[in-house]
């Protein structure tokens, strides 16, 4: 959780280790590697040197999980993990599907709580923290047009709607519970521009029914269960994914498990997905990038 380890959203990794994701994984066929990364010790209080210690040491897991051809997938307490992700992946044509019931599109400027995760996909484009995202070396932001933004119902201020109306950045806003756009065309537009993207969910793209148990105040008329399903499956029929990374679970507010149950089928979808690319042939007409593929010595 933007490297506070004692904040309620960063038990959820852990719980979904608990609760068996490895086991789930492996079900589909694949390697499962866990690593565990932390801010560790000797870092500043504050909450952006906090986020770049933990991000600095994502990138490089993200990195060497992709050259080893492995897929990410990122259990985090906060969405300024994106940040870690995005500087980890290989520089190329890589764009962005973000979910979420927010834009995190906010800038220190734009933002009235100062919430550092609500300006995450502001960094990966280049709107602010310059001299941040420029310590994970250097590399070009994602151009706006490259990033596909669903699920979002509760933009704040009305700067935040303003800054994003401005940008390229493709809006598929998401009230009583229906996509406020045609998901599909977004999607189709973003593959004529890019091979793969980095999927990133926030578990507050869900409804409060689905998803309860989150770091914000649940926001009403989001995605089910069925409907995150089907957009994500529309995702992987068009781009392959590179990473991806499920946000915010936070078991201390969440009910019957609920939140937990959406993302470790989010997360199994993802295994089906990576075990797909696995299994494909080389020399097909549109090969798993190496990012993604599953060795057949990887197999058990
Ligand atoms: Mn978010």
């Amino acid at each position: 959780m933007a490297g506070d380890a004692s904040h309620p959203a960063a038990e959820g990794p852990g719980r979904y280790v608990q609760a068996g994701v490895e086991r789930l994984l492996a079900g589909k066929g694949l390697m499962v590697h866990r690593q565990r990364v932390e801010a560790g010790s000797g870092v500043r209080p504050d909450v952006p040197s906090a986020s770049r210690a933990v991000n600095q040491r994502l990138q490089v897991a993200v990195r060497s999980a992709i050259r080893a051809a492995r897929l990410p997938i990122v259990l985090a307490g906060s969405c300024d993990a994106g940040i870690g992700v995005v500087a980890g992946l290989e520089l190329g044509h890589c764009g962005i599907v973000w979910i979420d019931a927010h834009g995190d599109f906010n800038t220190p400027e734009s933002s009235t709580s100062g919430f550092f995760p609500g300006m995450s996909l502001a960094i990966v484009t280049g709107h602010c923290y310059r001299e941040l995202w420029a310590s994970f070396g250097n590399r070009p932001p994602v151009p706006e047009d490259w990033v596909v933004l669903a699920g979002v119902r509760s933009l704040s201020p009305p700067e935040e709607a303003r800054r994003l109306q401005d940008s390229a950045i493709r809006v598929v806003p998401w009230k009583q519970g229906r996509p406020q756009g045609d998901i599909a065309s977004a999607l189709d537009r973003l593959a004529g521009r890019v091979d793969e993207v980095y999927l990133h969910i926030d578990n507050d793209a869900f409804d409060p029914q689905t998803a309860p148990g989150i770091v914000d105040e649940p926001v009403p008329g989001g995605l089910s269960l069925a409907q995150m399903e089907e957009v994500v499956r529309a995702v992987t029929t068009r781009l392959r994914i590179a990473a991806a990374t499920i946000a915010t679970y936070t078991p201390a507010s969440d009910q019957q498990d609920r939140t937990l149950m959406a993302g470790l089928r989010i997360i199994e979808l993802l295994g089906e997905y990576a075990a797909s690319v696995g299994r494909r042939p080389s020399g097909t007409a549109r090969p798993g990038p190496a990012g993604t593929r599953v060795r057949p010595s990887d197999r058990p």
